[in-house]
C-alpha cells in the first residue's frame, strides 16, 4: 500500500460505489454490441454474479466487448471481490503469467464463449444476463481492492496494478465535475474492456453517474456515428479511433453530422496530434478535449468541457496534485513555463501498488508521489502539455502500452531468432508501430511468421508491424543495445 487510505478519503463522498445499482431507476442502462439491459435488469444480473463470487479474493473476467463483461465486473465489485479483466486475445505466455500472478478463484465468461486452452484449469462460471440476484450485499469498504489491471513495463512481464474502490470513485467524480457529466448523458464508446479507458472510465463511469452506455462492440467509425446519431452525447476514444473518425467524417457528411451533434468528444491513452485536432474541427466543428492518465493513476489531468485546446491535456483534476521535476529530482520553477520535467502525481486516484511486486511499487513511488515517466511542460495557468516520455522502451501503439522487453523476450523464443531488439517508430494510424530488429539464426524467418509468433504468445496488439534483419545489433562498450542508433537508422530509411 502506498498511502494510508484514511489520508486519501477526504473529499470522496460516502455511499455506494454505483448508486444506480443500489437503487435502480427505471430505463435503459447499457447496450453492448446490440444487446441491452435496463438499470433494474443490470442490478439483478450483477446481484446474481455477486452472490456467486462473494467471499472469493479475486476473480478473472474474460473481457470480451459484450454485456456479460460489464455484468461480471459490476457483480464482482458489488460483492467486494476484485476483478481481473483478461484480454480475450491474450496469448499463451500472457495468460500463464496473469493466472500465476493474480491467482483468480474462477473465470467469469459469457455462456457459449470458447475459452483459450490456457484457462482450461480454471473453474468457469457463466454470466447469465437474465438472472436476478437478491438485494445487494452491504457496501464493501472504500479501501478494498476493486480491479487488478495488467500494464506493461519496460522489461519483464506485465504488472498488475491494484486499484481500490476509492481511487475509482474519486477519479470518476472528478471527471464528472470537469465535464458536467450527468445521468442525462449517453456515453458512446468502442474500446476494449480490459483496460482503464474502456472499463473504468467507459463502463464503471456510466454505472457510477447513472448515464446510459452505448458500447458498439467492435469499433468502426460507422458504428460510432450511428450510436451518436441515435442520441449519444459523449464519445470516449483513443487517437487512432479519432483519426479514423476524422477520415470517415471527411468522406461522409452523415458521419460528420453525427460527430457534430455530440456534446463532448474526448481523446486519451496517447497524444492526439495537432493535425488530427484540426481535421476533426474542420469536419465537425467540434474541438476534441484530451485527458491524461495511466493505469496506475487513472486520470490526472483533463481539459474541461467546452475548452478544447490542441496540444494540452488540461489542468490537474480536482483533488489531484501534479508536480514536474527535473533530472536531479527537484521541482521545476513554475515561473519557467517552457521547462520540461517528469510528471509526478499524488492524490486519491493513485493505485495501491503492483500485485506481488513491492520492488516495482517502491521504484515507481517517491515520497508518496507516483513517477509517471512522462515528460511535460506546464503553462502559467497550470495546463499540462505532454511532450514525450523518459523511456524509449515503452511504445504506445493504437493506445495500447507495450514494453519493448516483453516483445524481445517473446521474439527470442522463436528458434530462428538469435538476437532481437524492439523499438517504436511513428505511424500515421497507430501513433507508433512496433519494429523488431532481428539477428537471424540461419535463414531469416518471414516477418508474418514472427508477428504471428508474438501475437500467439503475448497479444495481437503486441506483434511487430515491421521486421528488419541485421547481421549484428549495435551495442555500446557495456554490451547494451544502442536503440538510439536503431531509431536513427530507421528514420534514415523512411
Ligand atoms: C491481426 N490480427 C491478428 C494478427 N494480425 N491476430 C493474430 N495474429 C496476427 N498476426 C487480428 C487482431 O487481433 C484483430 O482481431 C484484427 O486482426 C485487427 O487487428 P489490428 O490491425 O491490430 O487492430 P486495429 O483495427 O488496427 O485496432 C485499432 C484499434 C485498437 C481499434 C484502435 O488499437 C484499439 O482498440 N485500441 C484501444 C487501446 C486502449 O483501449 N487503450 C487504453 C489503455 P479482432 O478482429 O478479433 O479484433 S488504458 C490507458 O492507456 C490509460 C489509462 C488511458 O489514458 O486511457
Ligand atoms: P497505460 O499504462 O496503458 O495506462 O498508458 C499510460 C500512458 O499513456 C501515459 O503514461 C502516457 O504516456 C499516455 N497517455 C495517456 N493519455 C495521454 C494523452 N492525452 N496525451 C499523451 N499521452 C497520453
Amino acid at each position: 500500500m502506498i498511502l494510508p487510505h484514511r489520508a486519501r478519503l477526504a473529499g470522496v463522498p460516502a455511499g455506494p460505489l454505483f448508486p444506480p445499482l443500489a437503487d435502480p431507476p427505471p430505463g435503459a442502462a447499457l447496450r453492448v454490441g446490440g444487446r441491452a439491459l435496463s438499470w433494474p435488469e443490470l442490478a439483478g444480473a450483477a446481484g446474481a454474479v455477486a452472490e456467486r463470487v462473494a467471499g472469493l479474493g479475486r476473480v478473472a473476467v474474460f473481457a470480451e466487448p459484450q454485456l456479460e463483461t460489464a455484468v461480471a465486473v459490476l457483480g464482482a465489485l458489488a460483492a467486494g471481490t476484485a476483478a481481473v479483466p483478461l484480454n480475450p486475445q491474450a496469448g499463451e505466455r500472457e495468460l500463464e503469467h496473469i493466472l500465476a500472478d493474480a491467482a483468480p478463484a474462477l473465470v467469469l465468461a459469457a455462456p457459449g464463449t470458447v475459452l483459450p486452452p490456457g484457462l482450461a484449469k480454471l473453474e468457469r462460471a457463466d454470466v447469465d444476463t437474465a438472472a436476478r440476484g437478491g438485494p445487494p450485499p452491504p457496501e464493501p469498504p472504500a479501501g478494498a481492492p476493486a480491479l487488478v489491471l495488467y500494464t506493461s513495463g519496460t522489461t519483464g512481464p506485465p504488472k498488475g496494478a491494484v486499484l481500490s474502490r476509492l481511487a475509482i470513485a474519486a477519479n470518476l467524480d472528478a471527471l464528472a465535475a470537469v465535464w458536467a457529466w450527468t445521468a442525462s448523458d449517453v456515453l458512446v464508446q468502442g474500446l476494449p474492456l480490459f483496460h482503464a479507458h474502456g472499463l473504468v472510465l467507459g463502463t464503471l463511469g456510466p454505472a457510477r453517474i447513472g448515464c446510459r452506455l452505448e458500447h458498439v462492440g467492435r469499433f468502426s467509425p460507422e458504428a460510432i456515428a450511428r450510436a451518436l446519431a441515435a442520441g449519444g452525447t459523449i464519445l470516449f476514444a483513443v487517437p487512432t479511433m479519432h483519426q479514423r473518425l476524422a477520415g470517415a467524417a471527411e468522406a461522409d457528411p452523415e458521419i460528420a453530422r453525427a460527430l457534430a451533434g455530440a456534446r463532448l468528444l474526448v481523446s486519451g491513452s496517447a497524444p492526439l496530434p495537432a493535425r488530427e485536432h484540426a481535421r476533426l474541427e474542420r469536419a465537425t466543428g467540434q474541438r476534441v478535449v484530451e485527458r491524461y492518465g495511466l493505469t496506475e493513476t487513472l486520470m490526472n489531468c483533463a481539459v474541461p468541457a467546452g475548452e478544447g485546446r490542441p496540444g494540452t491535456v488540461g489542468p490537474p483534476l480536482p483533488g489531484v496534485e501534479v508536480r514536474l521535476v527535473g533530472e536531479d529530482g527537484s521541482e521545476l520553477d513554475p515561473a519557467e513555463p517552457d521547462a520540461i520535467g517528469e510528471v509526478l502525481v499524488r492524490g486519491p486516484n493513485l493505485f495501491d501498488g503492483y500485485l506481488n511486486r513491492p520492488d516495482a511499487t517502491a521504484a515507481a513511488m517517491e515520497d508518496g508521489w507516483f513517477r509517471t515517466g512522462d515528460l511535460a511542460t506546464r503553462s502559467a495557468d497550470g495546463w499540462v502539455r505532454i511532450v514525450g516520455r523518459r523511456s524509449t522502451d515503452l511504445i504506445k501503439t493504437g493506445g495500447f502500452k507495450v514494453g519493448a522487453g516483453e516483445v524481445e523476450a517473446a521474439l527470442l523464443e522463436h528458434p530462428a531468432v538469435e538476437e532481437a531488439a524492439v523499438t517504436g517508430e511513428p505511424d500515421d494510424d497507430l501513433g507508433e508501430r512496433i519494429v523488431a530488429w532481428v539477428v537471424p539464426r540461419g535463414a531469416p524467418p518471414g516477418a508474418a511468421e514472427l508477428a504471428d509468433h508474438v501475437a500467439s504468445l503475448l497479444s495481437p496488439h503486441k506483434r511487430p508491424r515491421a521486421v528488419r534483419f541485421l547481421d549484428a545489433l549495435p551495442r555500446n562498450a557495456m554490451g547494451k543495445v544502442r536503440k538510439a542508433a536503431l531509431v536513427e537508422r530507421d528514420a534514415g530509411e523512411r
